[in-house]
């Protein structure tokens, strides 16, 4: 089944009311008590500047021939009602240097392909972005979430990541082109209708519902969350702390290829998961299944 184009568009969205600081201006202890400690996103400028690039040819030149697993979404999994997925995507493997190719004839639009959340281990690419990372960590205070590190996330302009939170904090930094991100705090989490656990393709950290064409009949509680929703378009330079558990959709614009790099950070202090409960069950889960791979590899099977 595909969703009827003529539902109506979401009305209610505050547009750029997250406020923007320069890193110049911060340090760890305004940062804990202003943002951190409260649970608020913020833009942060000032990390890196304008030579640093992530592009079509510093991928290339960098970690061209490294091996990723892309996102395959397809063209018509977007248009169909979420709760109908049977997986969140299907994987494809290739060469950074092949995803760039992809990107360039157009597939990588056509088929909606997504270079998601690739981290860069020990490469050139990760020793250019390097600096910027550690001065978003100096001067915040914040404190990097093992074992993650630095992620690179390229696609074509208009590829929407779907809605959903993250276990940890995140900052992520636009390298190239402009992302729409749209936010909402943990506390409207019954109106985002996020999987149940017995669903099959999805985890309860995605929500069900489109925000842009909204079923009211199917989840009527959307419509007091959306009274909640902030939108920020994150330019070139600019790095979003999300905190964690809150939800966060975000849409590639314009045309042409856009690229930008994540990272988790602890929640720093631990208490911080009370204000948002249900992250902190992802997070236990995420723990257990990494204790449980190492025990696996100490084991040797
Ligand atoms: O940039 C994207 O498409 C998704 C990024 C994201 O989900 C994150 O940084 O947590």
């Amino acid at each position: 089944m595909t969703m009827n184009p003529s539902q109506p568009m979401a009305s209610h969205s505050i547009h750029d009311t997250i406020e923007r600081v320069s890193l110049n201006q911060l340090t760890p202890d305004l940062f804990r008590h202003e943002f951190q400690s409260q649970n608020k996103p913020v833009i942060l400028t000032d990390a890196f500047n304008d030579s640093v690039p992530v592009n079509i040819e510093s991928l290339n030149a960098h970690v061209g021939e490294m091996e990723v697993s892309v996102r395959v979404y397809g063209p018509e999994r977007l248009k169909t009602p979420k709760a109908e997925w049977a997986s969140y995507c299907e994987m494809r493997n290739m060469t950074v240097n092949e995803y760039c190719g992809l990107l360039i004839n157009g597939t990588a639009k056509r088929e909606s392909i997504y270079l998601a959340m690739v981290e860069m281990g020990a490469t050139p690419l990760r020793r250019v972005i390097g600096p910027g990372i550690d001065r978003i960590a100096e001067k915040t205070g914040l404190r990097r979430q093992l074992p993650n590190d630095v992620n690179v996330w390229v696609g074509p302009g208009g590829h929407v990541e779907p809605l959903h939170y993250d276990g940890q904090d995140g900052t992520l930094s636009q390298f190239r082109g402009t992302k729409r991100v749209s936010l909402f705090p943990p506390s409207v989490q019954k109106g985002l209708y996020p999987f149940e656990m017995s669903h099959g393709g999805l985890t309860p950290n995605f929500s069900q519902v489109y925000i842009d064409q909204p079923d009211f009949e199917r989840y009527p509680l959307l419509h007091s969350a959306l009274s909640e929703r902030r939108t920020v378009d994150l330019a070139e330079g600019e790095t979003l702390y999300m905190p964690v558990g809150w939800w966060h959709e975000i849409e590639a614009l314009g045309n042409d290829y856009i690229c930008s790099v994540n990272r988790f950070w602890k929640v720093d202090p631990i208490w911080r998961y009370s204000q948002a409960p249900q992250a902190a069950y992802l997070y236990g889960m995420s723990h257990l299944f990494r204790m449980k791979y190492r025990l696996k590899s100490l084991l040797g099977r």
